[in-house]
């Protein structure tokens, strides 16, 4: 028997309905057909995430094709103690895809040039709501961040599941948030002109500003198709999202504003603590998260490995883009 022919692949969309959340089909059940594995799964929140025991990635029995259906799944997995060095990190990067440079613009490990390195005592802190590197036409599939230094209380990181965030949204607002368009750049300030934020040092205004002359903008559809289970989600960031095609900046603000409420309820979020040896993997096509920036001076360090990922479909079949006149939204 192969690996593949006991996976449970749901290509369908159930009907969307409009019910309160509570009443919303539960989207993380326990597998109810639990395939061959040592794994031993458990859903975290009522909605998305699982944590995986009773195993160690890479092992003999480590099997890729089951944990990257685990992956879509659940959109995120957590593994306490699995404590891999940074060759095993992008050893198990391998096994479940193709890990990419480190990052489009930030140089990454000297070593393993795989492998970012987020220390928070060199600014590594990522204290916004994000998708990884949506500023680019093809963003990661899926991150992997491994905890190697982690405060002895802060510091924890949140994820934000988009897919339940665009079900649970009224329907009238579902079928209007699928025609759009929004435009990704890797400094969203700098579009308007205003990489100015009072809140940045110079030399990090500088930073963003010479980044964003580097990297064009790109245009994803709002609402995401996903290529393996075929559901929907917001696909937009605080982070790199600049602004909605064909809108004013009022109507551009006001409706991301509104999404980005709507996507990070509590409902929708779930918080991991750190402990040293930890592996959390999200799939990064349908969620979006932030570290939580609580603990000051303290050591925290952690290390991340991307897998590629292809480009974004909309429920129209738009595409995402480089776009080459960042005037697009200029009507
Ligand atoms: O430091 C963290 O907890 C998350 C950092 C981050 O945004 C990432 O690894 O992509
Ligand atoms: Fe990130």
């Amino acid at each position: 028997m192969t690996v593949g022919s006991y996976l449970q692949l749901d290509m369908s969309t159930p009907p969307l309905t409009n019910q309160p959340l509570t009443n919303q089909p539960l989207t993380n059940p326990p597998l109810t057909n639990p395939p061959l594995t040592k794994w031993t799964v458990t859903p975290i929140t009522g909605v998305f995430g699982a944590e995986l025991t009773n195993g160690r990635l890479l092992d003999d029995a480590y099997e890729a094709a089951l944990f990257n259906q685990l992956l879509v799944d659940h959109r995120l997995l957590v593994l306490r103690d699995q404590n891999l060095t940074h060759a095993e990190q992008v050893a198990f990067a391998h096994s479940i895809g193709e890990p990419t440079p480190a990052h489009p613009v930030v140089p990454g490990h000297p070593d393993h040039p795989e492998i970012l390195v987020l220390d928070a005592a060199q600014g590594g802190r990522n204290a916004m709501w994000h998708t990884d590197v949506t500023f680019m036409p093809s963003p990661p599939a899926a991150s992997i961040l491994v905890a190697d230094s982690v405060p002895a209380s802060g510091g924890d990181t949140m994820w934000a599941d988009t897919r339940s965030a665009y079900e649970a949204l009224a329907a009238p607002l579902r079928t209007f948030v699928d025609g759009l368009e929004a435009i990704h750049r890797i400094t969203p300030l700098a579009y308007w002109g205003e990489p100015f934020d009072s809140a940045l040092g110079r030399d990090d205004a500088q930073q963003l500003l010479d980044d964003s002359r580097k990297v064009p903008p790109v245009v994803h559809p709002v609402v995401r198709v996903h290529p393996v289970t075929g559901r929907r989600n917001l696909f937009v960031n605080p982070g790199f999202t600049s602004h909605l095609v064909g809108m004013s900046r009022v109507e551009s603000d006001g409706l991301l504003q509104m999404l980005y409420a709507h996507m990070t309820q509590p409902a929708f979020v779930l918080r991991h603590r750190w402990r040293v040896g930890d592996v959390v993997i999200w799939d990064n096509r349908a969620t979006m998260h932030y570290a939580v920036d609580d603990y000051g001076t303290t050591e925290r360090r952690m290390r991340r490995v991307t897998i590629r990922g292809g480009t974004a479909s909309g429920p129209g079949g738009m595409e995402s883009a480089i776009v080459a006149d960042p005037l697009v939204a200029v009507r």
